[in-house]
Parts: C-alpha cells; structure tokens; sequence
C-alpha cells in the first residue's frame, strides 16, 4: 500500500471530488461512486488513506484538499470508521460518509454508528451502508449546485429515473 502524500491511482489535475478510502478492500465498493462520478463528467481523484495505519497521510490529505481544488471529499471506511470524520474535522469542504460492511463487522452498525454519530460543528452526510453510488450522487449534486452542466446533467438524470419507473408501471398495469 503506498502510504506517501496525495499521490493517487485515478490522479486527476482538475479533480473536483477526493474519493477516499480506509483500505484496498474498500474498493470493490467505492468504485460504484468513480463510477457514477464518469458518467456525470465529473473529474475526481481516488485513493487509500486509513485514518489509523496512515495518520500523517490523512492528515497531509485533508488540510492540502482545498488549496488542491477539491470541492467535495468522499470517504469510505469499515469498522472503527474513523477516516470520514477525522477528515471532516481537519477541512472546511463537505465530506460525505460511505459507511462500509466489513467481513468482521456487526452487521456494519459499528460503521454507520461511528460515521453518522459526529459531534455538534463537525458533520458528515453519511449514505447508506456500502451506498457508494448514492455519495457520488450526491457529490455531484453538490457541484451541479453551482455547475449549469453537471445540474443540467442531474436533472437528467432525475427525469430517468421518473422514466424508468413509468416505463414499469405502464408494463404492470399492461
Ligand atoms: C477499515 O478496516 C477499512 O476501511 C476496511 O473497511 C476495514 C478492513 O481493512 P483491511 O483489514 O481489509 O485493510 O479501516
């Protein structure tokens, strides 16, 4: 595992979204949010920092983020998931929390507990358990705020998803 400063495998120049994650294990999930994150055409960059192994790494990740051009942080992490809210208390852009099942976890309440339970000043929009694409989702939403295109891109999107379930409905109902 590299352990050096922001160095990434999806390295982007114009990264708008950090995708991180507390290990290599988390990237069978994780991968649904750089998934969803292409298809709006939205650069971002990802990599492994864990908040317990890599300390220093975290550290140097979160406070060079913004001056980096990052608007929005995705973080992942399983059990003791400690990478999204440390992150969120070391910048001054939003985090998103992926709380993530791992194969020794209580059913993954131990994730989403220690993501979604933040104290007062220091929040993390935590998704569903292994909800990677709905974070990417919601990154993007966050961009498309302020970005006609990728807005437009999400209205889209939403009138697809109306679509799709019309499209059912109609095939139900015969
Ligand atoms: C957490 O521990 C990681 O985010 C991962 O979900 C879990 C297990 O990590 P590995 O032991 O597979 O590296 O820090």
């Amino acid at each position: 595992m590299n352990t050096q400063p922001p160095t990434t495998n999806h390295q982007q120049q114009t990264a708008l979204v950090g995708i991180i994650m507390g290990s290599d294990s988390d990237l069978p999930v994780m991968q649904a949010a750089a998934d969803i994150l292409q298809q709006f055409g939205i650069d971002f960059e990802l990599t492994v920092v864990s908040a317990h192994r890599t300390p220093q790494r975290m550290f140097q990740y979160a406070q060079g983020a913004r001056g980096r051009g990052l608007k929005v942080i995705i973080a992942g992490a399983g059990g003791a998931a400690h990478l999204p809210g440390m992150v969120a208390s070391l910048t001054p852009l939003p985090v998103i929390g992926v709380p993530i099942k791992s194969s020794n976890s209580i059913d993954g309440w131990d994730s989403v507990l220690s993501i979604l339970q933040m104290p007062n000043g220091v929040p993390v929009a935590t998704v569903a358990l292994n909800a990677a694409k709905n974070a990417g989702i919601l990154a993007a939403q966050l961009i498309g705020a302020f970005d006609e295109t990728v807005g437009n891109r999400m209205a889209e999107y939403k009138l697809q998803l109306e679509a799709e379930v019309n499209q059912k409905v109609a095939t139900l109902q015969g």
